[in-house]
């Protein structure tokens, strides 16, 4: 079954929207296989937004997502790493819309909450730069006959 990796951001940790957001996925149907609250390295960071390297924001994104501790999470279900972003809604909290984590909690672009993988190569990329293999579990629910 397919993995995303979700990460809720400094901001959404210390406006206590940790709850709220595992909330929405568990509601959804998706299943919770690791979760760990951490400090981000900037070495971490930097390898974690590679790809905006070249981007003028750069340093102030790895600024941010260093700035305090961050709730990373691995989720698995059906098409979890397309819907997981549509659950989180546009990346600029102004274009996103209500219903969507970014739409109902964000407002600025630099500060949008969540942060979730957006193709199965970035979904295994960042799952194993987050997280060591014997920190997901491999489990079933009950509910599952329910979802499937
Ligand atoms: P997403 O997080 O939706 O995958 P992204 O990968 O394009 O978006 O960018 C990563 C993060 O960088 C994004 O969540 C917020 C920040 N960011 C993107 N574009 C930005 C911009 N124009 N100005 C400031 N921060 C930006
Ligand atoms: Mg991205």
């Amino acid at each position: 079954m397919e993995k995303t990796f979700l990460m809720i951001k400094p901001d959404g940790v210390q406006r206590n929207l940790i709850g709220n957001i595992v909330e929405k996925f568990e509601a959804k149907g998706f299943k919770l296989v690791g979760a760990k609250l951490m400090q981000i390295s900037d070495s971490l960071a930097e390898k974690h937004y590679g790809e905006h390297k070249e981007r003028p924001f750069f340093g102030e994104l790895v600024e941010f997502i260093t700035s305090g501790p961050v709730f990373a999470m691995v989720w698995e279900g059906e098409d979890v790493i397309k819907t997981g972003r549509t659950m989180m809604g546009e990346t600029d909290p102004k274009e996103a819309l209500p219903g969507t984590i970014r739409g109902d909690f964000g407002l600025t672009i630099g500060k949008n909450v969540i942060h979730g993988s957006d193709s199965p190569e970035s979904a295994e990329r960042e799952i194993n730069l987050f997280f060591n293999q014997d920190e997901l579990v491999t489990y079933t629910k009950q509910d599952s006959t329910w979802i499937y």
